[in-house]
């Protein structure tokens, strides 16, 4: 009779057999590669890269301090889609009052851009992490009067992908965000303009190790009072990883232990390729604020990579871990009903 310690070694082969074959090798490119050696060195692979010397020619290099920002968007309302007390947006956070895990999504405020900018040289003081982070497309969106200081798109990404990007997001945070651990169905193409990024990366093979699973939703909101921030539950369901690589509890989620992380540390100038589905955790810092814009394209639904990681997840957090709502949601990313 098979029993679920088998199955659960099979799973840890599949794990141990990519590790073993990859490593963690990241490839790096002294400059922008060719399309067909972007193809075939990382997209085909599905692995991460770091490219430098790439957009050395975008005026936001260099324009793009806090007083020009200020003097171009400082009237400009703009959306604070991270608002947070502990840093972490769209994180499985324990509620100490109803003494209970949630999918916390953060406060979401409007203001205007030069108050953002206070609050991030600390001239206006504030109890919580402030992040620009909203994935909508925001540059072309809210950042319309700054769009024209970098490129439209990756040129030899595009070429290589035979797209243009779904969405180009502006990112704009310091070291209290951390951005937890997840995944996207995106080839991402992330550009540190200021500050240093770190993301501690796992591959999609470690499905098993992440153990996620399906948590109501809490969203954070100011106490009428107080003004602190507190979780608020919510309608709604999101399947999340529990896991903060930062910090691991073992105990809770032995499975970790199997994981290998690749951690890669981007400098101002330096960009990422962070491939589909890869998991991501994301650190910052810098003096007066972390500038990143990111290129989001649609990952290729004809490649094995979405269903095979849809069948992962439907045994694993589906069957094994007992979240039956998985089994029976279409859409295998994130919310249910
Ligand atoms: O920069 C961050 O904090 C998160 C970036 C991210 O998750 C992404 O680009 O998919």
């Amino acid at each position: 009779m098979i029993d679920s310690k088998d199955i659960e070694s099979i799973f840890l082969n599949y794990v141990k057999e990519y590790q073993d074959i990859n490593g963690t090798y990241v490839k790096i490119y002294e400059n922008q590669p060719t399309p067909l050696e972007f193809l075939r060195c990382s997209i085909q692979p599905n692995r991460p890269a770091v490219i430098k010397n790439s957009f050395e020619h975008w005026p936001a290099r260099t324009r793009w301090t806090n007083e020009y920002l200020r003097s171009i968007m400082g009237e400009n309302a703009v959306t604070v889609a991270g608002m947070t007390p502990n840093g972490y947006a769209d994180a499985v956070t324990f509620d100490p009052i109803t003494q209970k895990d949630y999918f916390a999504m953060p406060y979401e405020d409007r203001m205007k851009f030069s108050t953002f900018l206070d609050l991030i040289e600390g001239k206006q003081v504030s109890e919580n992490a402030n992040y620009i982070s909203l994935q909508n497309g925001s540059l072309p969106v809210e950042y319309s009067a700054i769009e024209s200081d970098v490129d439209n798109d990756i040129e030899w990404c595009s070429e290589a992908l035979g797209k243009k990007p779904d969405a180009v997001n502006f990112w704009f945070g310091d070291d209290k965000s951390v951005t937890s651990l997840h995944k996207d169905p995106y080839e991402n193409c992330y550009a540190v303009i200021r500050g240093q990024k770190t993301f501690v990366l796992y591959p999609p093979t470690e499905y098993y190790c992440m153990h996620e699973s399906v948590y109501q939703n809490a969203v954070y909101e100011p106490s009428p009072t107080t003004g602190k921030l507190g979780l608020k539950p919510t309608d709604g369901k999101t399947p999340w990883i529990p896991v903060n690589p930062l910090n691991p509890d073992f105990t809770k989620f032995p499975r970790f232990s199997y994981a290998c992380s690749i951690t890669v540390t981007l400098n101002e100038g330096e960009m990422l390729y962070l491939p589909a589905l890869w998991f991501h955790q994301v650190m910052q810092k810098g003096d007066e604020g972390v500038i990143a814009i990111n290129y989001w394209y649609d990952m290729d639904y004809n490649n094995i990579l979405y269903p095979t990681m849809a069948l992962h997840r439907r045994l694993l957090t589906g069957i094994m871990e007992d979240n039956k709502e998985l089994l029976h949601n279409e859409d295998d990313e994130n919310e249910l009903e």
